[in-house]
């Protein structure tokens, strides 16, 4: 079976609907198929200032969301970055191998760092993508199940994994992203020219999956479309609808060409009530699971050092080989 490595972040407490239809869904079908490994990656989210508690808690929370969006720990290895110390490790090898421009060409880091002001962006903020080129070579990857925000960082590991290949000889595959052309990008409810993002995203225009389910229809009710009343899918045109067609398109399991049929005619108010609809029957299991895994924090650990075992026995073999080939001494 092809493997498939992917992370998401702890940070923000509540995946939003973005992390869910970009990446965590095609997570929960990959499974199936592919010989999958899916992590929170907590060492990334200390590259921006966090409170330790609030951390350790979100560590959990967005193991719990993985649980509850349908990872099964029978099918695909779940676990946290940190408890596998190998990806730090190959972390600095590739920071020995990444070129100081080629890193400074990273548009997420370009993006945060003038946000944070560059006394304040860390160096770990800088080197966040040559870790995430760890963490998907560790793994022998073949494909990154990822939103199109990621693309780039995949291109800087396919660089870095055919740079070490022909310097050192072999060791690495090179990975493809897996981005879905439908949910690549999911749009700010209220600015569709950006995507829906936990740090650039106002409240409204954010669906955090966790918020009560009415905060959630009433995001949707609001959400910004435009002063042509044609239910179409145009996303030069008409960015705001076609983003809810998407959405709900996703959801439903309705192609977009179903959808602009169903509502040929009708106003915009229609496909949002619906849309709200879809969203809280969405929302509402999800919830539930979620507080269920929270609830029995016993098992959902035991569900992590399960992952960690298994995702080490993978990492520690790929860490050794590298070690070896770039010539540092095996300890006896
Ligand atoms: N709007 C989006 N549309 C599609 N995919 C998205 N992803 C994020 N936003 C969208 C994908 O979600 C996965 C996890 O991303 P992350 O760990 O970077 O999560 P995050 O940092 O919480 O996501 P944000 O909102 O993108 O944070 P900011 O913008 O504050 O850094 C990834 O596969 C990502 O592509």
């Amino acid at each position: 079976r092809p493997r498939v490595l992917s992370g998401i972040q702890p940070t923000a407490g509540s995946f939003h609907l973005g992390n869910y239809l970009g990446a965590v869904r095609q997570w929960v079908a990959l499974q199936e198929s592919h010989d999958a490994f899916y992590m929170v990656v907590d060492l990334h989210a200390i590259t921006v200032p966090q409170d330790p508690a609030e951390l350790r808690a979100n560590t959990r929370l967005a193991a719990a969301q993985l649980l509850a969006a349908g990872l099964d720990p029978d099918r695909c290895t779940l676990f946290v970055q940190s408890h596998v110390p190998e990806h730090a490790q190959l972390g600095w090898v590739m920071n020995c191998l990444a070129g100081f421009g080629e890193a400074s060409r990273m548009t997420q880091f370009k993006d945060k760092s003038a946000k944070q002001g560059s006394d304040r962006a860390t160096v770990g903020l800088f080197t966040y993508p040559i870790l995430q080129v760890a963490d998907i070579l560790l793994y022998q990857a073949n494909q990154v199940p990822v939103g199109e925000d990621q693309r780039q960082h995949i291109e800087l590991t396919r660089d870095l994994a055919e740079r070490f290949n022909g310097r050192f000889g072999d060791t690495f595959t090179i990975p493809a992203p897996y981005i879905l052309k439908e949910t690549a990008k999911i749009f700010d409810l209220q600015d569709p020219a950006i995507k829906m993002s936990k740090s650039a995203s106002t409240p409204k225009g954010l669906i955090n999956l966790l918020d009560e389910p009415k905060v959630t229809a009433k995001k949707i009710k609001s959400a910004v479309t435009d002063t042509d009343t044609v239910i179409r899918y145009d996303a030069v045109e008409k960015p705001g609808v076609s983003n809810l067609l998407s959405i709900y398109s996703t959801l439903t399991g309705e192609t977009v060409a179903e959808l602009e049929k169903k509502y040929e005619g009708k106003m915009y108010g229609a496909l949002k009530t619906d849309l709200a609809e879809v969203m809280v029957e969405f929302v509402t299991p999800f919830r539930t699971r979620t507080r269920e895994y929270l609830d029995d924090p016993e098992t959902l650990d035991s569900i992590l050092a399960k992952g960690a075992e298994k995702a080490r026995t993978v990492a520690a073999e790929t860490l050794a080989q590298a070690y070896e080939k770039v010539g540092l001494l095996p300890a006896k």
